[in-house]
């Protein structure tokens, strides 16, 4: 067990496997998924890696839960009689990340993972309400959000953005700027990775995500992409998710840059997210103030105008996709129907005034 340590094995793990397994059957070795191909899944037994192909009744079962295997899984492998390693096995996830894709279509990214360091550029990629919405995919799942707000090399001004972060959000949560291809950085981030640990690295594309794993492992693991001198932005350099073991024995998850972000959250894990409005709420003058204007209103007076909207906005989409399909025609043949009714009262109107 002491090579599985380092991939984030513990007690927990072992228990949550042995569920797993099936009386009388010997058990299969315990690894962890480090990518994930087509028809094929690289994984590692904490000291070697190997392709593994999951059984398709395993699949099966996956997909029929809406479930399929992701970086961070904890499997069970078993080889064949030809030596051929089968996955037969996966752990219910502890944590896992999951966004909507543009379809609607739930994605889990990553699972098992402890922190999320969510890493926005301080040459342009700056942008506090992305930083929200990923906030609101990460806290709810019971992940520490750790932000890095990377390449302060680049900016004259640094303590303007960290006290613009610092006024916007809640101050429990950890901000650091570094550039990230500095060894000192490795050093500064080492105490979210110690011995056990994941952390995954999110945010756009050119952020510096591939840079700062490549730092935190101390060599040049993952490619990095030339920012375009046009925009800043990057050109999604890395295209999938990858664990990789961190040499003081964490591990860390690079990931693709998101495009349109659409966390899989209810209104409950929203309203967490964005504690302080909840709060502020309890002290508004009318019980079903919704902070748009009413007199008395404790929201408006306390927050941040643009963190207001940025909730409100959030709120709607989540409203919009948890809404059924019929409940949907419905609200459209409502809309519908009261545009019509505002276009009758103009023509009355116009009838009177003309
Ligand atoms: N000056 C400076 N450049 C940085 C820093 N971090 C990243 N870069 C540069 O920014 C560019 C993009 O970095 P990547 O690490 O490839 O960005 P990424 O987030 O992995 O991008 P995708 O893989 O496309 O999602 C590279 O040219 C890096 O050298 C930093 O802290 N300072
Ligand atoms: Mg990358
Ligand atoms: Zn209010």
């Amino acid at each position: 067990m002491d090579r599985l340590r380092p991939i984030g094995f513990t007690p927990a793990v072992a228990q949550a496997m042995a569920v797993l397994c099936t009386p009388g059957e010997t058990p299969g070795a315990l690894m962890r998924l480090i990518e994930a191909h087509r028809e094929t899944v690289r994984v590692t037994d904490g000291v070697d890696e190997h392709s593994a192909r999951p059984l398709p009744g395993l699949l099966r079962s996956l997909s029929e839960a809406g479930h399929a295997l992701t970086v961070g899984d904890w499997l069970s492998v078993r080889h064949d009689e030809h030596g051929t390693p089968w996955v037969h096995g996966r752990m219910p996830p502890f944590t896992q990340i999951v966004r909507r894709d543009s379809s609607g279509a739930r994605q889990s990214l990553v699972t098992n993972v402890d922190t999320a360091m969510l890493a926005m550029g301080l040459d342009g990629d700056f942008n506090l309400r992305r930083l929200e919405r990923y906030l609101a995919m990460v806290k709810p799942a019971g992940i520490w959000p750790i932000v890095i707000l990377t390449k302060r090399d680049l900016c004259d001004d640094v303590d303007a953005w960290l006290d613009a972060l610092r006024e916007r959000l809640p101050h429990d949560i950890a901000v650091h700027a570094v550039d990230t291809r500095a060894a000192v950085t490795a050093l500064e981030l080492a105490p979210y990775l110690g011995v056990g640990q994941t952390t995954v690295v999110l945010g756009s594309s050119g952020a510096g995500k591939s840079t700062l794993t490549n730092t935190l492992l101390g060599s040049q693991v993952q490619s990095t992409g030339a920012v375009r001198a046009d925009d800043d932005r990057g050109r999604h350099t890395t295209t999938s998710r990858s664990l990789h073991r961190l040499p003081a024995g964490g591990c860390v998850i690079d990931t693709p840059g998101l495009r349109g972000l659409r966390p899989d959250i209810d209104e409950g894990d929203l309203a967490a997210t964005f504690d302080d409005i909840r709060a502020l709420a309890e002290h508004c003058r009318f019980r079903d103030c919704r902070h748009q204007g009413e007199p008395g209103c404790a929201v408006r007076a306390g927050v941040a105008a643009d963190r207001l909207t940025n909730y409100q906005k959030l709120l709607r989409e989540i409203r919009r996709e948890t809404l059924t399909p019929l409940q949907r025609r419905e609200q459209l043949s409502m809309w519908k129907i009261r545009h019509r009714a505002a276009e009758q009262r103009m023509k009355m109107k116009r009838g009177k005034d003309g």
